[in-house]
């Protein structure tokens, strides 16, 4: 190591660890070198895809000195440090965002120009990181912007899957799913750690044995081991020289060799076996809100923590520290349940391979680890079953069963002895067989509890969690109300309106200070800046079009509304209400007279989103909006006034030409089911509407840009429980504008009905869980309400600058702060200043 150089040496080495030039004529040099040494080739065969290559390698560099200038300051200092902990970051493309933060866009851009290309051209050849779902694996990807942005110690951990998740294809209105094997070309923005590998064990028996101070501890012995190798992504900070990290964990065979079977001749069931531990990493599992209960989705989430905390602990170790200072020197966030086996796996190593009392071990876990609920629907909490929990992690379920106990004996003696109570508070669930509730094992497990919107917040203390409120006390529970990056999702994606938007307040500060978007709000009624600005949105609307024309061939125009629903397609969703709706404004623009048609506001309705591959019902949703798409969009009588477009592959990459292009988005959640929903915010900041329900972060953004500034419709959540009882014992009622809509599906207008009976049925035989048939009639008349404020502009131009200069709120830079501030005890740790 370094310590050991000798004087001689160390100048050596500060000698040639000279900082990257950033001129052109430097970077035109970087470029070339790539493309020969990197690369391998040479001007006779570069093509975009090597020319990108060749260019983020040279971006890298300058990344990574960045790095391990934050690396090895942050060794030296050792502060203390946050660890969030998520089985998912939707990073997306990295290119364009290392280019922003660095600010070297413009030289590059010229650079790459100067060598026969141009940079909008290379931005688009790469691949979008993609291992998340949607909303939960995108927070953690604009968490981890903001910390670096911030300068806050924090690190990511995941997993390197192989696969992320699947591209969607529609072929006849279907979703077909193709595996998204993004690894395939090299990859410049992660950095292999080949020295940085842990063994994790599986199944295996649960033996007692005297450790060193003669003390008798359980062990966890025998069963399978696999390997876990690190590769490092740099998560750039903005304007900063500080450089973050999320460390992935890719899965390897053992370099052991199962001699047993060898020698029994069984080559090839030995090298399997070594293939079987490849395979652990593979697969990002498909599923958003919704559990599946497999097997290798159990030892994905122990593979990860384990190799996480053997990480975290290697670390702390170095530098001599007593156990009882870890929670001082460590924060961990767990991003839902998904990484809750670190609770009893680091009370595991405290007491079985460190020796520590239980007491001492748990006051250390439960100092440590804070968890974050994402969602308070029923089929989407974790529950394993203790048979499989025994079978491949024996210790851990023991030490779960010994946490319920000494949980429950606390609560009976300090709380309530009522039988009912500790039945329903138990992390144990009683059923056959057996289950852990990892959401109750998570709370039991740590200091902070937290919400992701203050509805939600308050759901899970009244619902939920609410014996633990009652139990712990209401301090533990707490709000901090999701975020999104103003740098990806306005500075990056939204170039029109970030130069208007800089030009207007005279800085770009706002891209690190939100609130100053305020600063908009004495321009709202100026008739030059809203023609300004209206002409930003013209240009993104578009791009959009353009894409559109491109890609699908289908032609809107973008003078027309852009009425958007962008997100995984679910029930509780409700993109199948969008479309009844879209049925029911296609039937009555074909019952008008042509003099009526001329009046309308001609709609562009685009969706976009996949559907988890097991899921049939939300399957059928994409098949129902492209069948009505292909009518719609084909029927001359309507004169272009409605269009209906199914974007394919939703992604990050897409929500970046997306986003910036909505007159109106729809985020239209039964009340109560969506615990937060991020793109309602990246909407509102670029200047959109929301129509929306009272639902998860709609409201604050309500409360934070005015009421008059937003369209709001359905019940509230509070009702929903009374309204599902009534329909229960008193039916349905199926209003006559809906009633249309049925009518039309069921009588073949857009293809045969029996496809789409399973749908339809969801609302009559199914008893309507999500309330379309309660909401309809106000979703209709708050679109009216829409198209009826689009025809005046002035009106809608002011409400669209409203919105963004209402939104500094809802910077990820604030979530993180608050995070930091009452969650992890974490202080900003500056680098190169
Ligand atoms: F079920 N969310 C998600 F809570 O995208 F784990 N996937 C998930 O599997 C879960 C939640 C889980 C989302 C919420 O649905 C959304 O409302 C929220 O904005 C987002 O997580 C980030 O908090």
């Amino acid at each position: 190591t370094r310590e050991e150089l000798d004087e001689k040496a160390k100048s050596n080495w500060k000698k040639h660890m000279l900082p990257e030039k950033n001129d052109t004529d430097s970077i035109e040099q970087d470029i070339v070198h790539h493309t020969i040494t990197t690369l391998c080739r040479g001007v006779y065969n570069i093509d975009k895809l090597a020319m990108y290559q060749a260019t983020a390698h040279s971006v890298r560099d300058r990344l990574l000195e960045d790095w391990n200038c934050t690396q090895e300051a942050l060794h030296k200092e050792n502060p203390k440090r946050c660890y969030y902990m998520s089985m998912e970051f939707l990073i997306g493309r990295a290119l364009d965002n290392a280019l922003n933060c660095l600010k070297v866009k413009k030289n590059y851009k010229e650079s790459v120009n100067n060598l026969g290309f141009s940079l909008e051209d290379l931005l688009v050849e790469e691949k979008d990181a993609a291992l998340g779902n949607g909303g939960l694996g995108r927070l953690a990807a604009c968490y981890m912007d903001s910390t670096a942005t911030l300068d806050y110690p924090t690190w990511g951990y995941g997993l390197r899957y192989q696969y992320g998740i699947f591209k969607q294809i529609i072929k006849d209105g279907y979703q077909n799913e193709m595996p998204d094997y993004w690894l395939n070309f090299d990859n410049p923005w992660e950095f292999p750690r080949t020295d940085i590998r842990y063994e994790v064990r599986f199944h295996g028996y649960v033996a007692t044995k005297m450790n060193e101070k003669g003390e008798s501890r359980m062990s966890w012995e025998g069963g399978d081991k696999v390997q876990a190798m690190a590769y490092d992504v740099p998560i750039p900070g903005f304007d900063t020289k500080g450089c973050g990290n999320i460390r992935l964990w890719s899965s390897k065979p053992l370099n052991t060799f199962d001699f047993d079977s060898f020698n029994a001749g069984d080559y090839e069931r030995s090298v399997s076996e070594q293939t079987n531990a490849q395979n652990l990493t593979s697969v990002l599992y498909p599923n958003d809100n919704h559990l599946v209960g497999k097997e290798l989705r159990l030892k994905q989430e122990y593979f990860f923590v384990s190799a996480s905390l053997q990480d975290i602990i290697h670390r702390f170790k170095r530098a001599k520290c007593p156990w009882k200072d870890f929670p001082d020197k460590v924060a961990v966030q767990m991003n839902d349940t998904h990484p809750t086996l670190a609770v009893p796996e680091l009370q595991r190593i405290l007491v079985d391979v460190e020796g520590l009392e239980w007491d001492d071990a748990w006051d250390i876990v439960t100092r440590t680890f804070a968890f974050t609920n994402h969602t308070v629907l029923p089929e989407a909490l974790e529950c394993w079953s203790v048979p499989m929990m025994e079978k491949i992690l024996p210790r851990h379920m023991q030490i779960i069963y010994d946490i319920n106990l000494f949980f429950l004996q606390k609560v009976e003696r300090d709380f309530s002895p009522d039988r009912e109570l500790l039945k329903r508070i138990s992390i144990i669930e009683e059923t056959s067989p057996q289950q852990v509730r990892m959401a109750y094992l998570a709370v039991v497990g740590s200091h902070t509890v937290n919400g992701v919107a203050a509805l939600h917040s308050d759901l899970i203390r009244k619902n939920l969690f609410n014996d633990f409120v009652k139990y712990y006390g209401p301090e533990k529970f707490i709000n901090i109300t999701n975020g999104i990056t103003p740098r990806r999702w306005l500075y990056q994606s939204n170039p029109a309106l970030r130069d208007l938007i800089t030009k207007t307040l005279g800085s770009e500060d706002w891209a690190t200070h939100l609130d100053l978007l305020q600063g908009l709000k004495k321009y709202a009624d100026d008739a030059a800046f809203q023609d300004a600005w209206a002409d930003v949105k013209l240009q993104n609307k578009k791009r959009l079009a353009d894409w559109i024309k491109t890609n699908m061939n289908i032609t809107v125009n973008p003078h027309a509304l852009f009425d958007i629903q962008v997100k995984r397609i679910h029930e509780y969703k409700r993109q199948f209400m969008n479309i009844l709706s879209v049925i029911y404004r296609y039937k009555s623009l074909k019952k008008m007279s042509a003099e009526d048609l001329e009046q309308q506001v001609p709609r562009v309705v685009i969706f976009g989103g996949k559907a988890a591959p097991g899921y049939y019902i939300a399957k059928l949703v994409i098949k129902l909006i492209n069948s009505a798409a292909d009518v719609i969009n084909n029927d001359v009588s309507i004169k272009d006034m409605l269009k209906v477009v199914f974007i394919p592959d939703y992604n990050v990459s897409l929500a970046e030409i997306i986003v910036p292009a909505s007159d109106i988005s729809q985020h239209i959640s039964t009340a109560g089911t969506e615990a937060s929903g991020t793109s309602n915010m990246k909407f509102v900041l670029n200047g959109g509407l929301i129509l929306g329900t009272v639902d998860g972060a709609n409201i604050e953004i309500c409360e934070q840009i005015g009421k008059e500034n937003i369209f709001m419709f359905g019940v509230l959540a509070d009702a929903v429980d009374d309204i599902r009882h009534n329909q229960k014992y008193h039916g349905l009622f199926i209003d006559a504008s809906l009633q249309v809509v049925i009518d039309a599906i069921q009588g073949g207008e857009f293809g045969d009905p029996s496809v789409f009976g399973p749908l339809i049925n969801t609302l009559t035989y199914g008893g309507d869980y999500y309330l379309i048939s309660t909401d309809f009639k106000s979703y209709l008349q708050e679109h009216t309400v829409v198209d009826d404020t689009f025809r005046d502009r002035a009106v809608w131009n002011k409400k669209s600058i409203m919105c963004t200069a209402g939104m500094g709120f809802f910077s990820s830079d604030r979530a993180v702060r608050t995070y930091a501030e009452k969650i992890w005890k974490l202080k900003p740790f500056k680098v190169g200043v």
